[in-house]
């Protein structure tokens, strides 16, 4: 008797102690958010105090760096990662890549502090001022509690709305005086579903003009390969004895680009996509925009009496599209039931696409040279993460991706993702214990944006590989400047850039490579090492065109 009164009074004792902090941590043990990216402040410290030594802090040097560790980190363990933000300044320098997880649609769970509820009244230092409104309209959702109890039920909150589809960051803005707050009783830690299947109906509809197509034609986005819906993809191809093109400007690979139906990337300008569809009556668009463009190149969306089928998880972009007519689902799902659907079409097999022209050597590399060393190089079973605007064509004529989850980049413009990206998809890799090697291209531009992830993945001892083409200038903003005709423009080119002695400043080895030969054996070395490696590659300077 006295001791289960003994235990009842422990009990009351602790629930009267838990604290908000508390019952957070266990709501995000829970929830298996046990690492969190971050860059800290004072108005995070009472979230960080006594950091649990189940939790993993990762440390980046900048904000930006720590959203693009936990995108790339989301992206390849394909669940929502926890970065933690310092308040307004810090969620300013994170703004960046909030806009590229929004356009990646990675689930993001974006905590950052708050000043203390007391004086929030007369806006002391660090005050976050309309904090909720700081990261719109990136954001699917913004919140900063009302009560410090409510804070565990707003991250439940937060968690379900940025796993659910279309996925993408949500925001929590948190006093820093709430932390130490007596918790109300623990929010339930709830799932949710990650997808939803299309109506049958509309789908049986999209079936049907399938199968009585004269030529159909498929173009596959990323959402293909964040569903993992490889299979279904070549399964409809097949059925169909369909061409498949890959979205405009994809941030993700979708289809196995070693099989004789893949046609390529379609450009990202209106007139040349429509022209690349011309002779097809059906398309069928799964997992992307239509269609993300860049440069304004007019023309019709189509070419006439295309019909355009459209498979999207976002009613926003289903409306959002010029032309077609559109069906809500995921990716795979769809896929799938596709390929039940249609029958085998009796058709002959889409031309098998031209092989690329074979490279020219000489010092400097070329860019197509540079590539084709790497293709020839290429780890099996490697990743890539790709920011390297004007030689991304070339980079695509050379590497083909023939596997799920093997080629990242942003799907925003925004520059400053990929190399701390790669370092998350890199820590991903070692703790899902897929031990993927992942290899970053980054332009000599490019790589500044976001250089101090290279100290974090110096500080977690991940051996990536980061090339650097380097050629001096701002190669894309030129091939630009040409398409539009405005000469003249200023703060193109890069002299002066030591890439290799700041990569050894913030911890990584780095050796200039001038060689294709060089290339592979500099890349092998890495990729064994126990810490990143940087490989600074002089390029030709002529300048790719855009289209
Ligand atoms: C955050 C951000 N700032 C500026 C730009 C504009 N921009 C687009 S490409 C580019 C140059 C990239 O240079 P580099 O990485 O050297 O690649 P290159 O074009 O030479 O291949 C710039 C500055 C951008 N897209 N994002």
């Amino acid at each position: 008797m006295r001791k289960a009164l003994d235990n009842l009074v422990a009990r009351i004792d602790s629930k009267a102690m838990a604290t908000v902090r508390d019952t957070t941590y266990e709501l995000l043990r829970a929830l298996g958010m046990t690492t969190v990216f971050g860059n800290p402040g004072s108005t995070e410290e009472p979230f960080l105090q006594d950091f649990p030594d189940d939790f993993h802090y990762v440390l980046a040097l900048q904000e930006a760096s720590a959203v693009g560790m936990a995108d790339g980190y989301a992206q390849a363990t394909g669940g929502p990662a926890h970065v933690n933000l310092h308040t307004a300044p810090g969620t300013g320098n994170a703004m960046g890549n909030i806009v590229t997880a929004w356009h990646n649609r990675t689930p993001l769970i974006v905590t950052a502090g708050q000043q203390t509820r007391e004086m929030l009244l007369l806006e002391p230092r660090l005050a976050a001022r309309h904090p909720t409104e700081l990261p719109q309209p990136y954001v699917k959702w913004a919140h900063e509690p009302v009560r410090a109890q409510d804070v565990p039920a707003a991250l439940m909150r937060a968690y379900a709305t940025a796993v659910q589809p279309p996925a993408g960051p949500v925001f929590l803005s948190l006093p820093l005086d709430d932390w130490a707050q007596p918790a109300d009783p623990p929010p339930q830690a709830r799932t949710v579903a990650t997808r939803f299947a299309p109506d049958p109906y509309r789908l049986a509809e999209f079936a049907t003009a399938l199968a009585g197509s004269r030529s159909p034609a498929i173009v596959l986005g990323a959402a293909v390969d964040r569903a993992g819906a490889w299979e279904h993809a070549v399964a409809l191809a097949e059925r169909l004895a369909a061409p498949v093109w890959t979205a405009p400007a994809p941030e993700r690979t979708a289809f196995p680009e070693d099989h004789p139906y893949f046609q390529g990337v379609l450009p990202f300008a209106i007139a040349p996509l429509a022209e690349r569809l011309r002779g097809h009556d059906t398309v069928l668009v799964v997992g992307a925009p239509v269609f993300r463009y860049y440069p304004h190149v007019p023309g019709e969306t189509l070419p006439d009496g295309v019909r355009l089928l459209h498979v999207t998880d976002d009613p926003e972009e289903a409306a959002r599209a010029p032309v077609g007519d559109s069906l809500l689902g995921d990716a795979g799902l769809a896929l799938a039931a596709l390929a039940d659907r249609v029958p085998p079409a009796d058709r002959p097999a889409p031309p098998v696409r031209a092989e690329s022209p074979a490279v020219a050597d000489g010092v400097p590399l070329s860019a197509d040279a540079l590539f084709a060393a790497l293709a020839a190089h290429w780890p099996e079973d490697g990743v890539l993460v790709q920011e390297s605007p004007s030689n991304l064509a070339a980079l695509r004529r050379r590497l083909r991706f023939t596997r799920p989850g093997s080629y990242f980049t942003m799907a925003s413009g925004g520059l400053g993702y990929g190399l701390p990206a790669a370092v998350g998809i890199a820590l991903a890799q070692r703790d899902t214990g897929r031990q993927r090697p992942v290899v970053a291209v980054i332009g000599d531009g490019s790589f500044h944006y976001s250089v101090q992830a290279l100290w974090t993945a110096a500080q977690l001892r991940l051996p990536l590989a980061v090339v650097v083409p380097v050629n001096q200038q701002y190669a894309i903003l030129k091939a630009f400047a040409d398409l539009k005709q405005t000469p003249g423009v200023p703060g193109l080119d890069l002299p002066g850039l030591d890439i290799a002695a700041i990569a050894r400043g913030y911890g990584c080895a780095a050796t200039v490579v001038d060689t294709a030969d060089g290339l592979g054996e500099a890349l092998g070395t890495a990729l064994r090492a126990d810490g990143p490696t940087v490989l600074p590659v002089p390029i030709r300077t002529d300048i790719p065109p855009i289209l």
